[in-house]
């Protein structure tokens, strides 16, 4: 899978775009055969992890009317091994943030199912003990996604404010969100993606997802890298030691969080 490895180099254009607000969208990034065979694999997985399929919409939390939520594949399943371990994946995270190696934090399967809900405004570095902004995620959609189905909607600059940091995904989190951000008349960014686009946003920056009123479910795959070298913090929210446990297993504050469950996916 040659695609997967093929050094995509980023411009000064894109660095700057992502840099200064904080998400950016790149088109034909990965060709629609790849996305199909892994798509394939992906499903499998989360069908057999099968975390809430189960329980019908109308008695989960809004959290969990958002999306199926699978993680770390990576250690179940060899060929969404390859997918998590893609050089290009990971060395287009490593030029945006730029820093020259990149850890996976790990990786997530998100499956916004027909009639799924909104995914209400958050920042993702709320859950995650770690020491500096230099994460990001590549939200990588396994089909086309036009808006009815809930496609990853940003608002740009975003994460160049504290306002709001301090929520867990919510509706509390959508309510006061939204009109901090309204206030601060950023830029809202919500839009179709192509099949073979891919998006990267920083830990920082408020996004949110619109719900799947289309009758097919929306499979996407992340990858949550951060930068090599970034440090354990202290556990300031409970859901932190949540993180801890799951993707930095064994580590203390300060370590480097550089666990086997976090191998360096890309050094330039
Ligand atoms: O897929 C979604 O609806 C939300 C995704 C998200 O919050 C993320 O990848 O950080």
């Amino acid at each position: 899978m040659k695609d997967l490895q093929a050094p995509y180099p980023v411009s000064e254009a894109e660095q700057g775009f992502f840099r200064e607000r904080g998400y950016i969208k790149l088109k034909n990034v990965l060709p629609p055969e790849l996305i199909d065979r892994y798509r394939n694999e992906i499903t499998r997985v989360v069908l057999e992890r099968n975390p809430l399929l189960q329980k019908p919409m109308s008695e989960r939390t809004t959290y969990e009317k958002a999306f199926v939520q699978v993680t770390n594949l990576w250690r179940q399943n060899e060929v969404v091994r390859e997918f998590v371990f893609s050089e290009k994946l990971a060395g287009i995270a490593a030029q945006l943030m730029g820093v020259r190696g990149v850890r996976l934090y790990h990786d997530q399967a998100l499956y916004k199912e027909p009639s799924g809900g909104i995914t209400p405004w958050h920042a993702d570095q709320y859950y995650w003990p770690l020491s500096n902004p230099n994460t990001c995620t590549v939200w990588v959609p396994l089909q086309a996604t036009p808006l009815p189905l809930g496609p990853l909607a940003f608002s740009s600059r975003s994460h160049t404010v504290e306002i709001g940091r301090g929520l867990a995904i919510s509706d509390e989190s959508e309510q006061l969100i939204q009109e901090s951000l309204a206030a601060q008349n950023f830029e809202y960014d919500e839009g179709p993606f192509d099949l073979g686009e891919v998006s990267y946003h920083y830990g920082w920056t408020f996004h949110r997802a619109g719900p799947n009123v289309s009758d097919i479910p929306r499979a996407v795959m992340t990858i949550i890298y951060m930068e090599d070298g970034i440090k354990v913090t202290d556990l300031t929210r409970e859901e932190h030691h949540a993180d801890r446990d799951a993707f930095l297993p064994g580590t203390k504050t300060g370590d480097p969080a550089a666990t086997e469950m976090n191998p360096l996916l890309y050094r330039t």
